[in-house]
């Protein structure tokens, strides 16, 4: 049988609404979450875990307003608020979601330099997060996605699963966009879709 794993990507306090990064309905999610999470043996999580200091807050970048992009050691960088700061409460696990069955939490974007959108690589794919070889060692050969945000973290995480060689399924219902631009989602879907991605929705999971 193929071993298959959930990743439920950054279903942390900061992206629910009231957050620091609120995603539109991003709470609708842990639901969907909480309903996956049953039906597989392996789940795992990724959590944006930012230094104080981390270069992708506007705040790092005076004269610079949040959704602008600059350089940040090198590479084009979006700015966000303030997020998922080490250690507070934005940046934990949302308190809903059923986290008794996660088995292991990869942090990410914890070097000031460089961002992570991925739970495999940072943005550069300089660095491995540990997810990749983590789920080979279990023998995992299908990932199924969901969580937050599907317009940066869901996707790149989704793009490089694809990549990395696990048949790799997007759950449309268990993720929502940011949406800086109104079709960024959408647009997210889309470009899943064309590397291969299945899109699936919940109700064919469970
Ligand atoms: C995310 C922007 C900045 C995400 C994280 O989880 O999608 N987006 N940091
Ligand atoms: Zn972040």
């Amino acid at each position: 049988m193929t071993q298959s794993a959930l990743i439920l990507v950054d279903i942390q306090n900061d992206f629910l609404p009231g957050g620091a990064l609120e995603v539109p309905d991003g709470d609708e999610v842990i639901l969907v979450a909480n309903q996956l999470i049953a039906g597989f043996d392996l789940v795992v999580a990724t959590q944006d875990w930012h230094p104080i200091n981390h270069g992708s807050f506007a705040s790092q970048h005076p004269g610079h307003e949040v959704g602008e992009s600059v350089e940040l050691a090198g590479q084009q960088q979006i700015l966000w608020p303030d997020h998922c700061i080490q250690t507070t409460f934005g940046s934990e696990l949302a308190s809903e979601l059923n986290t008794n069955r996660i088995q292991r939490i990869f942090p990410k974007g914890t070097d000031p330099l460089i961002d992570s959108y991925s739970g495999f690589f940072d943005n550069g794919h300089r660095r491995a997060t540990g997810l990749a070889d983590f789920l080979k060692a279990e023998g995992v050969r299908r990932v199924v996605i969901g969580g937050l945000a599907t317009d940066y973290c869901v996707k790149f995480t989704a793009m490089d699963a694809q990549v990395l060689g696990f048949e790799t399924v997007l759950v449309q219902d268990g993720c929502r966009g940011v949406n800086l631009s109104p079709d960024d989602t959408s647009d997210a879907l889309k470009s899943m879709a064309a590397a291969g991605i299945s899109i699936s929705d919940s109700r064919q999971l469970i």
